[in-house]
């Protein structure tokens, strides 16, 4: 029986633009529960972590903004997605920046011995306070499921990692800070950035990917920050990079991971309606979500 449990995180704690918490509002007006009943035997909408709206904070010891809240507010999404898979559902994360990953993956990994995790996004989300250039925690997501940084995140759970380098592919990455660089070599982080997409073709792309996931991990996780699709396609994201993928490709993406059969857990993240045209990138990752979940064009 294929059941889906819907929740919704509007969080804009990891980052310093307002509107994001507003993403999982704005994923439901373009129409998430219609669009995906038909794909399920099963769907519920569990509704919002109580995020709320406390004020900005700088971590007096580090320049990690607003480092408790973040955290606190994680270890309730990760009770919370931890709870729907013990239940046997899927579950769908609604961001919400995407600091929202670090509660997700500590609900998901305990699950797993060796959680896959496809980060499909314009950036690595892989900086520490070390390394970041701007202390938002929207960008430290990866490093901290690696154990990387302010024990604060990497320690969320009780556990760490929530992931091993060498389950990790990142597709879109076109705006790495050094830091990341480094990482990414040091650590042999597999990464499709927009050149091998461009030189490869995105169906490459998948194919490599989940053949190079599949024999070794239990479960995939697929964390989509929308800001990997192209502005022009998802213009409502807080942290916007020209050059990206494009919507058709991304449909692409999405119907191979559904024929591949390998997600276990999925979220959407960095949707904001206030930067956005429409709800044009709600409904994108709407349409995304109908092709990962086995929608066909005939
Ligand atoms: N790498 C930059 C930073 O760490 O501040 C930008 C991060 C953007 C993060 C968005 C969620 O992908
Ligand atoms: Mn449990
Ligand atoms: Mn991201
Ligand atoms: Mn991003």
């Amino acid at each position: 029986m294929k059941k889906l449990s819907i929740i919704g995180m509007p969080m804009d704690l990891g980052q310093m633009r307002r509107g994001v918490d507003m993403g999982p509002s704005a994923i439901r007006y373009a129409g998430i529960n219609e669009r995906l009943r038909v794909l399920f035997d099963e769907i519920e909408d569990l509704g919002d972590i109580a995020v709320g709206r406390p004020e900005v904070k700088i971590d007096p010891n580090s320049n990690l903004r607003n480092l408790e809240l973040v955290a606190e507010k994680n270890s309730l999404l990760a009770d919370e997605v931890d709870r729907i898979i013990e239940s046997g559902s899927f579950p769908l994360v609604l961001g919400g920046d995407h600091s929202i990953a670090i509660g997700t993956l500590t609900g998901v990994s305990k699950h797993y011995k060796n959680l896959g995790v496809i980060w499909y996004d314009a950036h690595g989300d892989l900086n520490t306070a070390d390394t970041s250039p701007s202390g938002n925690i929207h960008g430290m997501p990866l490093a901290a499921s690696l154990g990387l940084g302010h024990k604060m995140l990497t320690q969320l759970g009780g556990y760490a990692p929530k992931v091993k380098p060498e389950n990790i592919v990142i597709i879109g990455a076109r705006a790495l800070d050094d830091g990341e660089k480094d990482l990414i070599k040091e650590l042999g982080i597999k990464v499709f950035t927009m050149h091998e997409i461009d030189r490869l073709g995105m169906a490459t792309v998948i194919e490599e990917t989940v053949n190079y996931l599949k024999d070794k991990t239990d479960g995939v996780h697929l964390s989509l920050d929308l800001d990997g699709l192209d502005p022009t396609d998802a213009p409502g994201v807080g942290t916007p990079v020209t050059g990206g993928i494009s919507y058709r490709e991304s449909h692409l993406a999405m119907e191979m991971l559904a024929e591949a059969k390998i997600i276990t857990s999925a979220e959407f993240v960095e949707v904001n309606p206030i930067l956005d045209e429409k709800n044009k990138t709600a409904v994108a990752g709407v349409a995304l979500m109908g092709s990962l979940f086995g929608e066909k064009l005939l």
